[in-house]
């Protein structure tokens, strides 16, 4: 297809970027990380969003080159930042399914850090809870990357099928509540009933709780007054360029 050539030429003729989204501390406003989510500026088609690229990177096997691009890029912008006078708590990088799928993905890890000269537990890797279900060696793969320093975030808890048993053999640090529960947070009982129980689990099981997708200062005092101090949303700040996020965040914090 058109596309699918047309998105395999995409890295080396730099159509490929990343933006950035800050993490903070909701009671200080404290940056804690950022998130790295892709995009495509192509040509012909316009800025593609991820959601319209992920999934055919996936079906092609594009995605292991692709996913590979973003972790360098990601670790190089981390350092960039930290000699522009911005130090950067963690990255957040997303891994898809099928980067799990080739078995290589711990030697590319390593291999990037080394080269980079990131600290490893700089690094955060997120997950879906799908990747952890649906694929064979997840377990062993995410005890390797846990061995060589990286951080592991469960990405959209809640959706999926989130066995409570499996959470507990994994050494993930960090929970990402789903946007679609903060969404609704001031009118919904269920959704604050269900963000709560989230913030609750995390607590029992000493792990890092984020709320994505929080866009009010409501939402935000909800998730603080129920014990959730860690969010991410455009109330704090839209995925943007490195630059743009060096001149926010360079000098205060
Ligand atoms: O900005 P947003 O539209 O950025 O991202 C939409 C979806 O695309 C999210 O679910 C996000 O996890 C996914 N996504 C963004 N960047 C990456 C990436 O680098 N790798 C993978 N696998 N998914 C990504
Ligand atoms: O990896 P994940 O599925 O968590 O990707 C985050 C997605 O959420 C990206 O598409 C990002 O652009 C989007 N996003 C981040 N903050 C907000 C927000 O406050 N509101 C909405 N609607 N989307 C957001
Ligand atoms: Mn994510
Ligand atoms: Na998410």
């Amino acid at each position: 297809l058109r596309v699918e050539a047309m998105l395999r030429r995409s890295i080396e003729k730099n159509e490929i970027f990343l933006n950035f989204q800050p993490q903070v501390e909701i009671d200080t406003g404290r940056l804690i990380g950022v998130e790295a989510l892709v995009r495509w500026q192509s040509p012909e088609l316009g800025l593609v969003p991820p959601i319209r690229f992920i999934s055919m990177a996936e079906d092609t096997g594009f995605i292991n080159q692709l996913g590979k691009w973003v972790l360098h890029e990601s670790c190089r912008q981390m350092v960039r930042w930290e000699q522009a006078g911005l130090v950067v708590p963690k990255i957040a990088v997303n891994l898809s399914v099928k980067q799990f799928e080739r078995g290589s993905i711990v030697s590319m890890v390593s291999a990037i850090l080394a080269e980079t000269g990131l600290a490893a537990e700089r690094l955060q890797l997120e997950v879906t809870e799908s990747v952890i279900m649906n694929t064979g060696d997840a377990l062993v793969f995410i005890n390797d990357l846990h061995a060589i320093g990286a951080g592991l975030a469960i990405d959209d808890f809640g959706t999926g099928y989130s066995s409570l048993a499996y959470l507990k053999q994994l050494p993930v640090q960090t929970l990402k509540i789903d946007r679609s529960f903060i969404k609704d947070i001031s009118t919904d009982v269920n959704d604050e009933a269900i963000t709560i129980a989230i913030i609750q689990l995390g607590k029992s099981l000493n792990l890092s709780v984020i709320a994505e997708g929080v866009e009010t200062a409501e939402q935000a005092e909800f998730l603080l007054r129920n014990g959730c101090n860690l969010a991410q949303g455009y109330f704090f700040g839209k995925p943007v360029l490195p630059g743009e996020l060096l001149a926010r965040w360079i000098g205060g914090g």
